[in-house]
């Protein structure tokens, strides 16, 4: 899988080289380029934002900039991403699909956000196009919340963790939450591992285990059950 971030805090991404994400890039599964959007500005200043149409608070950033940007940067078959506090909600299950493409371009936006005709061209222009919310509350810019579905989504690449079982049995992969874990010692501050687990007996920890599952979703994440 190909990634380009577009963004104006390209250093921002020095992280994506250590991390698990690192060692996905040296296996040759991901390959990422982050590009400064303002190399694709013209005047001296490297405008990328100006006020919004109907006014209001802070500033919009422009079509013109971004869309010779992505011109450069989308592949024919390219997944267009942009991180928006106004998008849909990005789930698990987002992510395993995304996980299957073979480009996916952020598009990071700051301040209010992309003019709105960059996400309709690109759609019209045949591209899939997201807009995607990590949740509900506010960051300053697409940067953070791309990292995180970058996160999300390159883990879920065929080959790129360890252990396969590992995934499966994380929260989220069955709409649940996941159970409480624990290791030595059994004992520690008064607060003894249940005792089930230590038992040896297979279907009676399963059972535990998927109780627990049901108990901390139905207390925690009540949304989730439906
Ligand atoms: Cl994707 N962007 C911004 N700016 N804020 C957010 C977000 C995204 N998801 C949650 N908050």
């Amino acid at each position: 899988m190909r990634i380009d971030v577009l963004t104006i805090f390209p250093e921002f991404f020095q992280v994506l080289d250590v991390s698990l994400l690192g060692k996905a890039r040296q296996a040759a599964l991901v390959d990422t380029h982050v590009h400064d959007l303002r190399d694709w500005t013209h005047d001296v200043h490297g405008t990328v934002d100006d006020a919004p149409f109907g006014g209001g608070a802070g500033m919009v950033m422009k079509a013109d900039v971004w869309g010779a940007a992505l011109d450069d940067v989308l592949q024919p078959g390219a997944h267009l991403v942009i991180p928006s506090p106004a998008g849909t909600r990005f789930t698990q299950g987002q992510a395993a699909e995304l996980a299957t493409e073979s480009q996916l371009v952020f598009a990071c936006g700051r301040y209010e956000g992309i003019d709105a005709r960059v996400a309709q061209h690109y759609a019209k222009a045949g591209f899939s196009v997201s807009e995607v919310s990590l949740g509900d509350y506010v960051l300053n810019g697409g940067e953070v919340a791309a990292f995180a579905m970058i996160e999300a989504i390159t883990r879920l690449i065929p080959g790129f963790m360890g252990n396969a079982q590992s995934i499966v049995e994380e929260s989220h992969s069955d709409g649940l939450l996941e159970y409480p874990s624990y290791t030595r010692p059994a004992s520690w501050r008064g607060l003894d591992v249940p005792e089930v687990l230590l038992s040896g007996h297979h279907a009676k920890i399963a059972q535990w285990r998927h109780d627990q599952q049901l108990a901390r979703t139905r207390e925690r994440r009540p949304d989730l059950l439906g």
